[in-house]
């Protein structure tokens, strides 16, 4: 249940995952939940992470990792796709899904994805804590869980404005948050986690331009979920692009057969 693996007593991982087969290798590989990623999606369709795809469109790939996996699945959902009456109906379409949990972040429609250069609009305090109670009232298990996504660091913004958001998403019904940050030593996040108050809210991060802060140092700072978010991603790119060039170049696939999955792997991984 992903209420538990992201309790405040321990620590779980996360692996963004972009469609059934990636969910079911991170299943295969420890994992204790499951990241729709946004970006990974969109990769998927080669289109950039930028609200180009439809809420639809998402929700069928979390249904695929869902339907693929015993995994609780938290999926990337944005801004909401809209405004608080969209945030209503996706939590009623994620949860009939069977998703564990939806994670919405604070900038404003269309968003932008937060690693890429340029500047990123974030939503009003006000207007968010609203689409936060809009997803808390539509839910109908008590088990879902609404994660609050802060871009304040993204944006620019400081600790004390990271902190306001943190408190009043909180009061607005938000079952966890995640800071988001793509500062290179992840200082801003380490520090948030060990100076926030609030040491019963479940705390996210994504260490993706922070490598070298591991999981004791997160957990360390209170953090209990680490989202590995594009690591299965840009591994599937890397393996395709040698694959393929290694065919192209040779017309042939000796010296490549032994580093690529056989087709019995295939098979296992679909059942
Ligand atoms: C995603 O995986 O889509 C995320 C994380 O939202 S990030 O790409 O860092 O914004
Ligand atoms: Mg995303």
């Amino acid at each position: 249940m992903l209420r538990n693996a992201i309790s405040r007593d321990g620590f779980s991982i996360a692996a963004g995952v972009h469609d059934g087969l990636s969910a079911r290798i991170a299943e295969s590989g420890g994992f204790d939940v499951l990241w729709a990623s946004g970006l990974g999606i969109s990769a998927s369709y080669a289109v950039p992470d930028d609200s180009i795809l439809t809420m639809t469109e998402f929700l069928n790939a979390a249904r695929a990792m869902n339907d693929a996996t015993e995994l609780p699945v938290l999926a990337d959902c944005d801004t909401g796709f809209g405004d608080t009456r969209n945030v209503a109906r996706m939590i009623d379409q994620y949860e009939r899904a069977g998703v564990a949990g939806v994670c919405i972040e604070d900038k404003v429609f269309p968003k932008r994805n937060s690693l890429g250069d340029g500047s990123q609009d974030q939503e009003t305090v006000e207007g968010f804590c609203a689409k936060l109670e809009a997803a808390k009232k539509a839910q109908s298990t008590s088990d879902f869980v609404v994660v609050a996504r802060i871009e304040t660091f993204i944006a620019g913004g400081d600790r004390a404005d990271a902190v306001r958001r943190a408190d009043a998403y909180v009061g607005a019904g938000a079952d966890a948050i995640l800071i988001h940050s793509k500062s290179k030593d992840g200082a801003e996040i380490l520090d948030f986690g060990r100076t926030w108050e609030n040491k019963h809210t479940p705390l996210l991060a994504v260490p993706t331009t922070y490598p070298q802060v591991d999981a004791e140092q997160l957990k360390a700072a209170g953090f209990s979920l680490a989202i590995y978010a594009n690591q299965a991603l840009r591994a599937s790119i890397t393996a395709m692009q040698k694959s393929l060039i290694h065919i192209s170049q040779h017309g042939s696939t000796v010296g490549l057969e032994s580093d690529i999955a056989a087709v019995s792997d295939v098979f296992q991984l679909q059942n």
